[in-house]
């Protein structure tokens, strides 16, 4: 297969398996890129909190090579998980990525099915390696350099398709690939509705994100015993895991697709779990209730002190 060819089959494949769209970039090293200054920046500024896998491996996180050896491609996809979050009747509010099945294995059963399609019809082998929020790999830069969107104000990368509410998945692959030359610009204007709608001034300017006060981390990635005294949510409702608060408030979630169904799986299930049930369960059954949703990340001992403060 040349390389038209073998292009045309990946984005075949991804429609096929349910991307809302694919796009691939040639690897060069962001190494002294404006990615590479802003990430650098909001480390310095200490946004990264305790996530200090974030502090690690930076050199792999500027140049893909470092994951594998020889690559010349990253291919990015946007897995729609649509919706919108949910709340239980007394108040407590999941994120709409948290609604199904971990999107990290969802995403790569079928990353996995195109890195061997691209395997088998390359004439020879290449070697490839997939990703989704799993390694130190640059999602929202490489898929704004793949040509499938721009940063929004609230940072996410949005897809003038597809709209906001979609992860990325990537693939890093050794074979070369006919490289679009398009950029999308931002098409923010002079909205700022995601700037007003962080109750945490987590969004302090446009585009920058100071990670350590967003919700999401302190509902899912901040460590157990980081006393946050500060945390005020609104009185009828709380967020126990994940925010939407900037993606909601977004005009570009009309042009939203249908989540795929694995990503609202558990969605009746976990409108039933209120106050109540979170003061009942115990460790071994939020095992076994949770064991492929998002929310075990998070652990019971953490949801509990998210829904108590
Ligand atoms: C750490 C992390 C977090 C942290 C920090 C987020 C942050 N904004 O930095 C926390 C826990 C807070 C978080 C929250 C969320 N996350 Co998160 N997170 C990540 C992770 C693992 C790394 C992100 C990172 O490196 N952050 C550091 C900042 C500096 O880098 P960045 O966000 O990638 O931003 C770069 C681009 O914007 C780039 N850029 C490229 N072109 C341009 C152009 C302009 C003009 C600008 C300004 C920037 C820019 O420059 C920035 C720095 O290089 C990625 C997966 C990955 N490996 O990339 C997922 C990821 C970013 N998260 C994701 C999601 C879904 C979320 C949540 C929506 C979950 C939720 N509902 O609670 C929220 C959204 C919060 C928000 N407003 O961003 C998705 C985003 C999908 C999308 N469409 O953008 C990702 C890509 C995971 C995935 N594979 O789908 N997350
Ligand atoms: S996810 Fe919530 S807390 Fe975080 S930046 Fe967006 S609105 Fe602010
Ligand atoms: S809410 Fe407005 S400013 Fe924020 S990302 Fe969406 S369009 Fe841009």
């Amino acid at each position: 297969m040349d390389q038209e060819e073998l292009w045309n089959g990946i984005r075949t494949m991804s429609a096929d398996l349910g991307f809302a769209d694919c796009g691939c970039a040639q690897i060069v090293p962001l190494s002294g890129s404006a990615e590479e200054g802003r990430y650098l920046e909001a480390e310095q500024m200490g946004h990264f909190g305790k996530m200090d896998y974030l502090k690690r491996n930076v050199d792999k996180r500027m140049d893909p090579t470092l994951l594998l050896p020889g690559a010349k491609s990253v291919i990015v996809f946007l897995a729609p998980f649509g919706g919108k979050s949910i709340a239980t009747e007394d108040g407590l509010k999941y994120s709409s990525y948290a609604l199904g099945n971990d999107y990290h294995k969802v995403i790569k059963d079928k990353l996995y099915l195109i890195a061997s399609f691209i395997g088998e019809n390359c004439g020879q082998r290449k070697m490839s390696r997939v990703f989704t929020d799993s390694a130190p790999v640059m999602e929202r830069a490489w898929a704004v350099r793949s040509g499938l969107g721009f940063i929004g104000k609230n940072n996410f990368l949005i897809s003038p398709k597809a709209g906001i509410k979609n992860f990325i998945g990537i693939i890093i692959t050794t074979a070369e690939l006919p490289y679009p030359d398009k950029t999308v610009e931002n098409r923010c204007g002079q909205c700022t509705r995601c700037l007003d709608a962080c109750s945490r001034k987590a969004l302090y300017a446009p585009f920058r994100v100071d990670a350590s006060k967003c919700l999401s981390y302190k509902t899912i990635e901040e460590p157990l015993d980081e006393a946050d005294k500060e945390r005020t949510d609104n009185l009828d409702s709380k967020w126990i895991f994940g925010c939407d608060d900037c993606a909601d408030a977004c005009p570009w979630n009309r042009f939203n697709k249908p989540g795929w169904p694995e990503f609202s799986s558990n969605k009746k299930f976990l409108e039933s779990c209120n106050r109540d049930f979170w003061s009942r369960i115990t460790e071994d059954e939020f095992l076994q209730n949770f064991k492929d949703s998002p929310l075990l990340r998070a652990g019971l001992a953490k949801i509990r002190k998210n829904i108590s403060r």
